[in-house]
C-alpha cells in the first residue's frame, strides 16, 4: 500500500504489544514486532495476528540487532514496550532488569538516532517511578523509585527526555499507571486473583495466597491505554504524559470485587497471606492525575474498575471451563 505508515514494536509478545498491534492494524499501519530468541513458542497473545504482522528477531541487550532492524525497516513510529516488567523479580534479577528495562531504552534510542532520526519514539515509562511520592501523581511529581525496576524505568524516562533535548528526536515518555486485561501475565496480582477466584468457583482449589493487601493501585484497561500511546505520537510536539484512571483501590478491594463477580460472598476464608509475596520496599499508593492527557490528548479511560474486574474474572472462568475443568 503506498504511503502506508510503518510501526515498529518491541515487546510485541507482551500484554500491551498485542493490544497495540491490534490498534495499529485497525488504523492500516504495517506492523513490525521484535521478538527475542526463545526455546519455546511464546507468541500466544499475538497468534491471531500472525498473518497480519511481520516478526523480526532481536534483543534489547543486543545493539547490533536493533540497529540493523531499524535500518532495514525505516519505521515512522517506534514503540519501545519491551522490558523485564515484573517488579518483584527486579530484586532477584537487578542487573538483568537494569540491562533490559534501563539500558535497553538507550540502545533503541541510539539506533534510532543513527539510522532513522526522523521516526517518532514512544517509551513505556511507569507510575512505579513515583514510588513513595504522595498521590495523586502528575507529570510534575518528583520521582522516588522503590525497586530496581523503578530505578531502571527512571533511567529510561530521563534518557528519552535527554535524547529529545540533545538531538531534537521526536521522543515521548508515557508514564502509565497499572493497566490490566485477560492477557495480563499470570504473576501480576490482578490476573493472579482473577485466576485464583475462577479456580475456587470451579472447585479446583480452595485457597488464594497473596502478599500486601493494603497497597493501592490505579488500575485501568490495557486496551484503553494503547490508544494514549498512539495519540502521544500524533501530537505536533513530543512530550511526556501521565495515563491512568484517577481512581485507586487496594489489593483487598480487587480481591473482594473479584469474588463478588464470581458470586462468592464469604471470600475472606479463601485468602491467605504469604510473606513470600511481600516486597523489600513497597509502593503504597498510586493514583494518576490525568489532567494533561485529558486536555492535550483528549484521552480518557473508557473502562472503570468494576467493569475491568468483571471482564478479567469472567474471562478466566470461560478459559478454564473451555479446557474442560
Ligand atoms: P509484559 O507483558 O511483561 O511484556 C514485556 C515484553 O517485553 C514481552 O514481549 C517480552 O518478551 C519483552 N522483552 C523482555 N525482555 C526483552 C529483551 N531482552 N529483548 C526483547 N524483548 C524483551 O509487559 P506489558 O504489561 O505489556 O508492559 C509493556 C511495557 O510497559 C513494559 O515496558 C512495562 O514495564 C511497561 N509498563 C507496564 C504497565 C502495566 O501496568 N502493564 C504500566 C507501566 C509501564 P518475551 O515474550 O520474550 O518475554
Ligand atoms: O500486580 P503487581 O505485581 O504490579 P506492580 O508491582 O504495581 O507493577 C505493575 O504496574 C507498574 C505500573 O505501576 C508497571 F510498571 C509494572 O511493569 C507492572 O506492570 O503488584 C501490585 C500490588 C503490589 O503492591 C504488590 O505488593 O499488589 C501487591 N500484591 C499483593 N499480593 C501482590 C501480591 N503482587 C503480586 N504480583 N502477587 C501477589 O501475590
Amino acid at each position: 500500500m503506498p504511503n502506508q505508515k510503518k510501526a515498529f514494536i518491541t515487546g510485541i509478545t507482551g500484554q500491551d504489544g498485542s493490544y497495540l498491534a491490534e490498534f495499529l492494524l485497525a488504523k492500516d499501519y504495517k506492523v513490525y514486532g521484535m521478538t527475542r530468541r526463545s526455546s519455546t513458542d511464546n507468541l500466544e497473545r499475538i497468534e491471531h495476528l500472525r498473518d497480519k504482522i511481520e516478526i523480526v528477531h532481536g534483543d534489547l541487550i543486543d545493539q547490533s540487532s536493533i540497529t540493523s532492524i531499524l535500518k532495514e525497516i525505516q519505521p515512522d513510529e517506534i514503540y519501545n514496550l519491551a522490558a523485564q516488567s515484573f517488579v518483584k523479580s527486579s530484586w532477584s534479577e537487578p542487573l538483568a532488569t537494569g540491562e533490559f528495562t534501563g539500558l535497553g531504552v538507550l540502545r533503541v534510542l541510539e539506533a534510532m538516532r543513527q539510522v532513522c532520526p526522523k521516526a517518532k519514539f514512544y517509551q513505556a515509562s511507569s507510575s512505579e517511578m513515583f514510588g513513595s511520592a504522595p498521590a495523586p501523581q502528575s507529570e510534575k511529581t518528583p520521582f522516588h523509585p522503590r525497586s530496581p525496576y523503578a530505578v531502571s524505568k527512571v533511567f529510561g524516562h530521563y534518557i528519552t527526555v535527554n535524547y529529545r533535548e540533545s538531538y531534537g528526536l521526536f521522543a515521548c515518555s508515557g508514564i502509565l499507571f497499572n493497566h490490566e486485561s485477560p492477557r495480563r501475565g499470570m504473576e501480576f496480582v490482578t490476573r493472579k486473583i482473577a485466576n485464583g477466584v475462577a479456580k475456587i468457583k470451579l472447585g479446583l482449589t480452595d485457597e488464594l495466597s497473596l502478599g500486601n493487601l493494603d497497597a493501592k493501585r490505579d488500575w485501568g484497561f490495557a486496551g484503553d491505554y494503547v490508544k494514549a500511546m498512539w495519540l502521544m505520537l500524533q501530537q505536533k510536539n513530543p512530550d511526556d504524559y501521565v495515563i491512568g484512571t484517577n481512581e485507586s483501590h487496594t489489593v483487598r478491594e480487587f480481591a473482594e470485587e473479584s469474588f463478588c463477580a464470581a458470586g462468592i460472598k464469604d471470600w475472606q476464608k479463601y485468602v491467605k497471606i504469604d510473606s513470600k509475596f511481600m516486597r523489600p520496599a513497597e509502593v503504597m499508593e498510586l493514583r494518576a492525575d490525568i489532567t494533561k492527557a485529558k486536555n492535550k490528548l483528549n484521552w480518557k479511560p473508557e473502562i472503570k474498575f468494576k467493569e475491568l474486574v468483571k471482564m478479567m474474572v469472567e474471562a478466566e472462568i470461560t478459559r478454564l471451563s473451555s479446557k474442560g475443568y
